[in-house]
């Protein structure tokens, strides 16, 4: 029987991979999407997939209980990803209760819409590394303490145990990925991996001289998105549901990871990068390295894109866009 999906935030990086992933394997997809006055490139990354008109959407906002409870009478899902969020971490001091509102009171919203309206579903939320945020542990597995060092962390952990309070309290089968920093050609811009490969792109093409960045000595432990929706089926698949951290168990920094994409077309990062103290953080996380052993050994999941193929790619597509004058 064709299973069904609902998605939030599907028109961000991981809605777009995992709306292909689930088309792939045979699902009817769905994704709430949020009004918006440019609505002819919303969809810019679920085309660059080439599945945007396989999915089908319903108007609504996270914010917005009464919308969820009726996207989801509608829908009748068999699954439930709630991706959705402001997932900006730098915009999140500028914006911490909107951050609030919609990464953490939207995660409540759709927990709640789920137990009035769907609560046979499966439901998955996006959790994140940034919860460990001031590190207490060399590397961070799921009983690492949390310590969130920004708004948008702090509203992911009261979205993380509410996630864990629903499971608990209602027998949802609700799991948390905790997921640490995952790239891909369709990551949004205002992200470092993004904006050193759009970077590069542009100076080897000409368009641009320097790149201007903030802290380069933070390091993330940096994988692939394609891979990480993978892992966040398999937490669905599950009897029992229940929380992985997912990661590739390598961390570098943002200087190593520039020294990669100049290499990649035969350029010096040290010709081309200032620092402006404009991209410094109020608090920063200055280290992430994650242990997914437990999703190895529970969901049979593992990385499957090194550091260098994921960088290679993403400079190869900024190459492609800026050649063909296309934006995302
Ligand atoms: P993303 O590209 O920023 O996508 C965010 C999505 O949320 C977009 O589709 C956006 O819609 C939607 N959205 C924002 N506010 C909304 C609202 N009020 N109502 C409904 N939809 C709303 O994020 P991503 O990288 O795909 O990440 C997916 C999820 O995983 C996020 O929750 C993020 O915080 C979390 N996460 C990401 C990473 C990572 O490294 N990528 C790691 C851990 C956790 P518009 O297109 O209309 O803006
Ligand atoms: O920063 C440093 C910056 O904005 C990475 C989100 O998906 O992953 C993401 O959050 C690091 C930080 O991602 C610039 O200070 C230096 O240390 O790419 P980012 P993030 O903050 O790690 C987590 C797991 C999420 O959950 C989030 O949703 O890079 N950095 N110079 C810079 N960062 C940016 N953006 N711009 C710079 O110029």
């Amino acid at each position: 029987m064709t299973k069904t999906a609902l998605i939030t935030g599907v028109t961000g990086q991981d809605g777009a991979y995992l709306s292909k992933f689930l088309l792939d394997k045979g699902y009817e997809v769905h994704g709430l999407l949020r009004r918006s006055a440019s609505a002819d490139v919303i969809d810019s990354r679920l085309k660059w997939l080439g599945v945007n008109d396989k999915v089908q959407f319903h108007d609504g906002n996270l914010t917005d209980l009464s919308g969820l409870i009726r996207v989801l009478q509608d829908v009748k899902p068999d699954e439930i990803y709630n991706l959705a969020a402001q997932s900006f971490v730098k915009s999140s001091w500028q914006q911490p209760l909107l951050t609030g509102g919609v990464t953490g009171m939207g995660a409540a919203n759709m927990l709640e819409a789920t137990r009035i309206a769907a609560p046979e579903a499966r439901f998955y939320q996006a959790s994140s590394s940034e919860m460990y945020g001031l590190i207490q542990e060399p590397v961070q597995s799921e009983t690492t303490p949390f310590y969130p060092r920004s708004p948008y962390a702090a509203a992911k952990l009261y979205a993380h145990w509410m996630t864990v309070n629903y499971r608990e309290s209602f027998g949802l089968h609700a799991s948390s990925g905790i997921l640490f920093n995952h790239e891909s050609p369709l990551r949004g811009i205002e992200f470092v991996t993004r904006k050193i490969t759009d970077g590069v792109a542009r100076i080897k093409l000409g368009l641009a001289e320097d790149i201007s960045l903030g802290n380069l000595d933070a390091t993330r432990d940096w994988g692939h998105a394609r891979d990480y929706v993978q892992a966040m089926w398999l937490m669905l698949q599950q009897d029992i549901a229940d929380d992985y951290v997912i990661a590739t168990g390598r961390t570098t920094s943002v200087r190593d990871f520039c020294k990669l994409a100049f290499a990649h077309v035969g350029l010096n990062m040290e010709d081309y990068v200032t620092v402006n103290e404009r991209f410094l953080r109020p608090a920063e996380v200055d280290v992430l390295l994650g242990d997914a052993s437990k999703a190895k050994q529970k969901l049979g999941w593992a990385a499957e894109t090194t550091l260098e193929m994921l960088v290679s790619e993403m400079v190869e597509a900024d190459l492609k866009r800026l050649s063909r004058h296309e934006h995302l």
